[in-house]
């Protein structure tokens, strides 16, 4: 597929708003053609400026209200246009036509974000990532406005402010910037037992994902689909990336934040433009109305998850994202999503915290984009023309003829008129429900703990060790002992080791909490809810750890060829093509700019200097064969940053190979160290061969040997 050749209805409905200054003359925003951009209309050429210089008014008045407020929350993002293509017709379980209608390719437009973060934050915070999607299908928008965590902090839309208020930054000093290791979080979290669930993700690696491209995307709360006939299901949707989950660690993601905070915005966009179009599939956990009860859970509360061990997911499409927007703010910036923006088919549930998002979308639109008329920019228009009696408005573009604007009328002959639902009209599904007004919690959803330990039972060694110093980094910088202490003792309800490790390393002891606080509901029994005895009926599910993910491509990792003059060209033309033919990016790093001067004469560019990047960036390292080269790294100016930027890889598990003739520079790195079963140290010493470098960069770390190769073991 193509990017840029690429057409469906909802590109070709953007074309049209689309300007190319190419071959043109400058203008006014009346279309007047402008002759002097450089000087303002002046009382003689030393002269004041003269009020009446109307271009230079246009000019400044339209740069001083060039800034619109940035999101509440996920403000920083990036966007791609893509498409759904469906491959399992859905009719049995909902009548919306995106998954029901094989022949259908309905264009889409995906925006991936952190939350906490400013809009020019960095893109490696630790922090739950947005996956928001908008499907642009005949029926209308649908969005599916997701996360890359299955739960949430909070189980009703009344703490969401309160959650908010605490993640960012403290409001006497605006401090921290995009970062949850702060007092006021803490004192937040470790005061809501309900967010412990979502603790656990948020302190593994999955906060920090190697690429938005390698993320999974959740859905969430429970929605409904309902059938033509009327008869509805629970849905809880997963999007899952072809090129499986992977992350970075937190060492390098502190790293990457200064050497590239553009690093998760930069890999889409180069992605994209290169032709590595970004997959997922899209699938639906599917539970049938009479089956609401069968849990242990409850399915209305987002902070649980329905194992994949219990209801597995089907599939049902293919996600791609295939075509970079034009312009980052007429797009990304203002797409506007909101999880009410239903289709025919699709429907939500009691979720508390759900019904809550259902006002607050459209609310923050108005102050955002500031006018009523915010689903009139391109972006956010449906492929389907807008007819209805709602006028005027900021900025309204569409011109309605004629003088009806109400209805019922006679005047229009009764136009538009309700569609019914054999029409395509949407009808709200009938659930039944019967109830006394209460502002309360329900029983069902007091437990807290038990999923908590389903997520950390279900990691693997060295992704507990992960989380352990996750919550050890950020309680460090809690301030305030009686936090750390109320947090350790929370997670003492999860895994009793945990608690200890992180206890000892911030300084508190693990205290039992009398009892758990949160809103338990008055004649409810605290303690029996509550018990550490108290399990989820699974012990361990394996889709939670990424260890279990798809390990089988190269496509798109970024490999560094560390290249220096007289390195042997044979060999790093044969490897670099055998990387690209798979699909991976090579890139020369070199001692400086300049061309390297290879031992056949071939000129080499480099696309960096050793000291104008880090190995952080890259997915593994060649160095390339050659005895002048090597010497000439070990040069006094290169020597200190070649073995860093080796050491540093090797650290963080990354493929590592030395080709022939490297070995003054291996020995002056730890690899000298390494241990004889680390399957990601290539070396020709090995005999190991270049598909054992593939292999290795295709299993994306070897975090097993994590602990090996920063010496704890030998
Ligand atoms: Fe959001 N959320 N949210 N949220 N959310 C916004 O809407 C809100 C929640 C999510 O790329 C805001 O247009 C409330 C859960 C994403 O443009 C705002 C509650 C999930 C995005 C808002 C939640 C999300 C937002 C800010 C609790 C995962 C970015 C700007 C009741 C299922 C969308 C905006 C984009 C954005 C409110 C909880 C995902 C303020 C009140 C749960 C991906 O309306």
């Amino acid at each position: 597929m193509d990017t840029n050749d690429k057409n469906n209805d909802k590109l070709d409905q953007l074309n049209f708003f689309k300007t190319d200054n190419s071959d043109e003359k400058l203008t006014t925003n009346q279309g007047l053609k402008i002759r002097n951009n450089q000087d303002s209309l002046k009382d003689g050429e030393r002269g004041a400026t003269l009020l009446e210089d109307f271009i230079l008014r246009e000019k400044i008045t339209h740069f001083d209200h060039e800034r619109i407020p940035e999101r509440i929350v996920h403000a920083r993002g990036s966007g791609a246009h893509g498409v759904f293509k469906l491959s399992k017709n859905m009719q049995e379980f909902t009548k919306a036509k995106l998954f029901t209608d094989l022949e259908k390719e309905t264009p889409v437009f995906v925006r991936f974000s952190t939350v906490a973060g400013s809009r020019g934050s960095t893109d490696l915070a630790r922090d739950v990532r947005g996956f928001a999607i908008k499907f642009y299908t005949d029926e209308g928008n649908y969005d599916l406005v997701g996360n890359n965590i299955p739960v949430f902090f909070i189980q009703d839309a009344m703490k969401f402010p309160d959650l908010v208020h605490a993640v960012k930054p403290e409001p006497d000093n605006e401090i921290p910037q995009a970062a949850s290791a702060h007092d006021t979080f803490w004192d937040f979290i470790s005061l809501m037992p309900e967010s412990m669930h979502m603790i656990m993700w948020l302190m593994s690696d999955r906060a920090l994902p190697r690429s938005y491209r390698m993320m999974e995307g959740f859905g969430v709360h429970s929605f409904r689909f309902i059938n033509s006939e009327g008869s509805a299901f629970f849905v809880k949707f997963h999007l899952k990336p072809k090129l499986g989950v992977h992350s970075v660690a937190w060492p390098e993601a502190q790293k990457i934040s200064g050497a590239d905070p553009d690093f998760h915005r930069r890999d889409l966009w180069e992605a994209i433009e290169s032709g590595a179009f970004p997959e997922w599939d899209l699938g639906v956990q599917i539970v049938p109305e009479e089956n609401e009860f069968d849990f242990d859970f409850d399915l209305l509360d987002p902070t649980k998850i329905i194992p994949e061990e219990t209801v597995p997911v089907e599939i049902m499409g293919t996600l791609t994202l295939n075509r970079n927007p034009d312009n980052f703010f007429a797009e990304t910036e203002q797409i506007a999503f909101h999880p009410g923006h239903l289709i025919p088919g699709i429907d939500f549930t009691n979720d508390p915290l759900l019904q809550g998002r259902l006002f607050s979308y459209t609310d923050t639109q108005l102050s955002r984009l500031g006018s009523p008329n915010f689903h009139e920019i391109p972006i956010n228009k449906s492929v389907p023309t807008v007819h209805n009696n709602q006028r005027d408005g900021h900025m309204r573009q569409q011109i309605a003829k004629g003088k009806v604007s109400y209805e019922p009328n006679s005047m229009g002959g009764g136009c538009p008129y309700q569609a019914m639902m054999s029409e395509g009209g949407f009808d709200t599904y009938g659930e039944r429900i019967s109830g006394t007004k209460i502002r309360a919690r329900s029983e069902s959803f007091v437990e807290h703990y038990s999923q908590a330990k389903l997520f950390y039972n279900s990691q693997s060694e060295p992704e507990k060790t992960h989380l352990q110093k996750a919550l050890v980094f950020e309680l460090s910088k809690v301030t305030i002992p009686a936090i750390r202490e109320r947090m350790v003792s929370q997670l003492n309800f999860i895994n009793k080791d945990l608690a200890k490790i992180v206890a000892e390393k911030v300084g508190v002891e693990v205290k039992t909490l009398e009892q758990p606080n949160g809103s338990i509901p008055a004649d409810a029994d605290p303690e029996a809810l509550q018990s550490e005895e108290r399990e989820t009926s699974l012990n361990s599910s394996d889709a939670l750890s990424m260890k279990n993910t798809v390990k089988d491509s190269v496509e798109s990792r970024i490999i560094a060829f560390l290249v220096a003059d007289g390195c042997n060209a044979a060999r790093v033309s044969e490897l670099k093509s055998k990387l690209e033919s798979k699909g991976a990016t090579v890139q020369f790093v070199a001692p400086e700019m300049a061309p390297v001067k290879s031992d056949d004469g071939t000129e080499l560019t480099p696309k960096h200097s050793i000291s104008s990047t880090m190995s952080v960036c890259f997915d593994a390292v060649y160095v390339a064969a050659g005895s002048a080269s090597t010497q000439q790294w070990l040069q006094p100016d290169y020597k200190n940053s070649v073995v860093e930027f080796v050491n540093e890889a090797y650290r963080h598990c990354k493929a590592v190979f030395f080709d022939k003739e490297t070995d003054a520079l291996f020995d002056k790195t730890d690899l000298t160290d390494f241990h004889s079963e680390d399957p990601a140290v290539i070396s020709v010493k090995k005999n190991d061969s270049d598909d054992s470098f593939i292999t290795a960069i295709a299993s994306h770390r070897v975090w097993d040997f994590e602990k090996h190769r920063n010496g704890f073991i030998k």
